[in-house]
């Protein structure tokens, strides 16, 4: 986890020893070679309803034909790291600018990506006419109203959610506060005149509740509505502040808790301290999903102390740890990877932070998700919490789940348990691929062609 940010973030990177991790991709999940999640991403979107697995793009990033291709087989879902804030949708007062919003959309639209928005509100990227220059009635009662219906409406109604707000709730929080004292501990505008002013403007949540009363009122029937904040996810303080928040918009506007959302948005550091862990998130995810809340991993990303083996094991066992704590939760349908490669990535590319290293080339982490994926469409038991290290988790693959028989840290397993026999599958259906326990014969007519390592299928 990470401090607040400011536009020019420091960090203090505390080294810390890694534990040693048991990884699925130690268990007969590929490590190596091209991934595509497509088949796959198919089948998990079968199991949970809906399910969105994506990163960030902007139209002015370098690279188009790399983008091109890793949006076509990786990532299938888009957010636009910059291109739909305030600063970029309302550059003047009252005009509505959405050339940057809709390139990321239309390039998700390109590739049949989904795509989600980030933000209709935050303190930080705002145009410059704004803070500072309004009254608390004009905030809320023109300014974020007009801003929210512009930028939502012109998007349509296919957004698959909206953040809302964007990081409202202070990094000061403690246990207790109501959902007012953890808005006014942010310091920011407009709780202030202007971000750390300390002279109180808006005194009450009236801001978050218009925004999120235009956001309901012209939004998709589908989409879900936000409230993004880092640091959050497990027991911290200012994860109950984004629940009690949650609830109070709910009373105070009756958007149905249906309808909303916790982004969690997952700026993650390797290392102790540095991430919630499995249960945690799964304990948080659940008392939102009591509520009737969608859980979201919206903008996540890992820095590592070195760019090494060890360091990217760890980084891909909390990968999976989150990815899995999203997967197993009956509300957690969408889950964003914040910048696709590490020269690409806003903490820098010595955070070595994404799922694919400065040449484009997929990391341990990324084979990792690919097998977490293929788990869970799988059927497969959830693994334990690999990011407690070896001594408290070793993943065990059982005959009935996905890749063979019982296994331990130190052996491998690199087989399916064996097909039944006598059984044979039909043209289309699948045959083989890693963790395949199904009919391996092929109708007459049709042959078993190996489409990718996950899936193989009956063909002629
Ligand atoms: O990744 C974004 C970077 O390109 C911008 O310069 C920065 C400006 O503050 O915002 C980054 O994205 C942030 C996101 O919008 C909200 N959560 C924190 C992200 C990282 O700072």
């Amino acid at each position: 986890m990470i401090g607040p940010f400011v536009a020019l973030a420091t960090f203090v990177s505390v080294v810390h020893a890694q534990p040693a991790v048991d990884l699925l991709i130690d268990h007969g999940f590929p490590s190596t070679g091209t991934l595509n999640l497509n088949t796959v991403l198919a089948a998990v979107t079968a199991k949970k309803g809906t399910f969105h697995f994506g990163s960030t793009y902007d139209t002015f990033d370098a690279d188009q034909s790399w983008f091109d291709g890793i949006f076509t087989t990786f990532y299938r879902h888009v957010v636009a790291e910059n291109g739909c804030k305030w600063d970029a949708t309302e550059p003047s007062q009252g005009v509505s600018s959405l050339t940057e919003c809709l390139g990321a959309q239309s390039f998700a639209n390109q590739f049949s990506n989904t795509f989600r928005g980030h933000n209709t509100f935050w303190h930080s990227q705002t145009p410059s006419w704004l803070p500072g220059s309004f009254s608390a009635s004009q905030v809320v009662g023109t300014i974020i109203p007009q801003h929210v219906q512009a930028e939502i409406q012109g998007m349509g109604a296919s957004v698959t959610s909206w953040d809302v707000v964007n990081e409202v709730v202070g990094d000061g929080v403690s246990a207790g506060m109501t959902s007012l004292q953890c808005v006014q501990n942010k310091g920011d505008w407009p709780t202030v005149t202007k971000d750390g002013s300390g002279v109180p403007l808006v005194t009450d949540l009236s801001f978050i509740f218009a925004a999120f009363k235009t956001a309901f009122q012209f939004a998709g029937a589908n989409t879900r509505l936000a409230v993004n904040d880092y640091n959050t996810g497990g027991a911290e303080a200012k994860t109950a502040c984004v629940i009690n928040l949650i609830k109070s918009i709910q009373a105070n506007t009756t958007i149905p808790f249906n309808r909303l959302a916790v982004g969690f948005q997952s700026h993650l550091s390797a290392s102790t301290g540095g991430f919630d862990s499995k249960s945690a998130l799964a304990s948080t995810f659940s008392t939102l999903s009591a509520l009737g809340v969608s859980a979201m991993i919206t903008e996540m990303d890992i820095e590592v102390n070195a760019n090494a083996t060890p360091n990217l094991r760890y980084q891909a066992a909390i990968w999976g740890d989150y990815l899995d704590a999203c997967l197993y939760a009956s509300n957690c349908f969408e889950f964003i990877n914040w910048d696709p490669r590490d020269d690409l990535s806003w903490r820098g590319s010595a955070a070595a932070a994404t799922l694919f290293d400065t040449n484009g080339n997929p990391k341990p982490a990324a084979y990792e998700v690919a097998a977490r994926l293929q788990n869970f469409a799988n059927g497969g038991a959830e693994p334990c919490a690999t990011a407690s290290g070896t001594s408290v988790c070793k993943i065990t693959v059982t005959g009935s789940s996905t890749v063979g028989s019982t296994t331990t840290a130190s052996s491998t397993t690199t087989s399916a348990s064996s097909p039944p026999t006598g059984c044979v599958s039909a043209q289309f259906a699948q045959c083989g691929g890693v963790g395949w326990t199904g009919c391996a014969l092929c109708a007459a007519g049709t042959t078993c062609q190996v489409l990718n390592p996950y899936f193989s299928q009956c063909l002629t």
